[in-house]
């Protein structure tokens, strides 16, 4: 029962969530699957687009703030990053650190876990890198490292991909993980402007609706679907009831899709959800926040306020 490997029960769960979510009289798909290396080298390029403002945005306020966040997090702190990025932002984070205990990145891709940790470690000498192989969705555990403090660093807004509930359990577990006192550092995406928000979803180049679409050809290539890729419209757009950009993949057609047993049949115009990413304000996020153990002490953002980062400490 133990024995079986990390990467087929990760495989196994893809193909339970994949049947699950296209089972559902609003077929979906959760967006933590669009990273393969397909879709993780897509996302860079998302990254660079003129019309996608986050990343560019909250990297200037690491920036402009990096000494201010590093001296919230205090000296000899242990820092948790949630998912291991490209590493730019924490680079900026860790150049500030007063003698950190440690870095510990946690991500579900061993390999790109693995060349991220030497990559950093190499650049960081007397730095402790302890890479954890787990998907952060999910209960885990930290390297018994002592530390002054556990701070858990959640950049890029990927929390605005998580709906509220998971958000909440999400944070209350990041809560119980520091411990009373420990700190959470995170990226929010802020409420805006439509004619920003949308455009940001919907790049002039097609890399975004490449991006949805490649979620159909892994789907192909990992659990031997026959997803027709081309048949399926990007669409992208704000909801403003629920204050979430979603997206989804329309299907052009009447047609039938088949993985492994089943058949799933699409009607002309019928969607799959493949993602939400929530839009906050920070107060509100705040007070969300409050309610799973974690009280805001900063907040640092854009001239424009387009982005967030903010700092968190857990309370008892
Ligand atoms: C930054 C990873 C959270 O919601 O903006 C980019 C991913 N999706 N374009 C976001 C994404 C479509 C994304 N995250």
């Amino acid at each position: 029962m133990t024995s079986t490997c990390a990467s087929r029960r990760t495989h196994d769960q893809f193909r339970a969530d994949v049947l699950a979510g296209l089972s559902r009289p609003q077929k979906r798909l959760p967006s933590k699957y669009f990273y393969d290396a397909a879709g993780s080298q897509l996302f860079d390029r998302i990254t660079e687009l003129p019309e996608y403002y986050p990343t560019r945005t909250e990297l200037a306020v690491m920036r402009e703030h990096a000494a201010a966040m590093a001296a919230r997090c205090g000296p000899r702190c242990l820092l948790v990053e949630l998912g291991a990025g490209s590493l730019v932002k924490v680079r900026l984070l860790l150049d500030e650190l007063v003698a950190p205990a440690g870095y510990v990145p946690v991500d579900v891709s061993g390999e790109h876990l693995r060349g991220a940790a030497r990559e950093l470690a190499a650049d960081y000498p007397g730095l402790g890198v302890h890479p954890v192989v787990a998907d952060f969705t999910r209960p885990f555990e930290l390297p018994p490292v002592p530390a002054a403090r556990r701070v858990v660093y959640f950049p890029g807004s990927t929390i605005g991909n998580f709906d509220p509930a998971e958000a909440d359990d999400l944070l209350g577990r990041v809560a119980r993980l520091v411990g009373p006192g420990g700190g959470l550092l995170l990226g929010i995406d802020l409420r805006k402007d439509t004619a920003v928000l949308e455009p940001a979803y919907n790049d002039a180049r097609g890399v975004t609706a490449a991006f949805n679409r490649n979620l159909l050809v892994r789907i192909n290539r990992e659990l031997g679907a026959d997803f027709d890729p081309a048949a399926f419209r990007h669409r992208a757009f704000y909801n403003h009831e629920r204050s979430r950009i979603e997206m989804h993949l329309v299907s052009a057609a009447e047609q039938r899709v088949q993985m492994g047993g089943a058949t799933f049949a699409f009607r002309a115009g019928e969607s799959i959800h493949t993602e939400n990413s929530y839009k906050y304000a920070p107060a509100e996020f705040a007070q969300r926040a409050a309610a799973c153990g974690l009280r805001a002490d900063a907040t640092w953002t854009d001239a424009n306020g387009f982005f967030a980062v903010m700092h968190l400490t857990a309370i008892l």
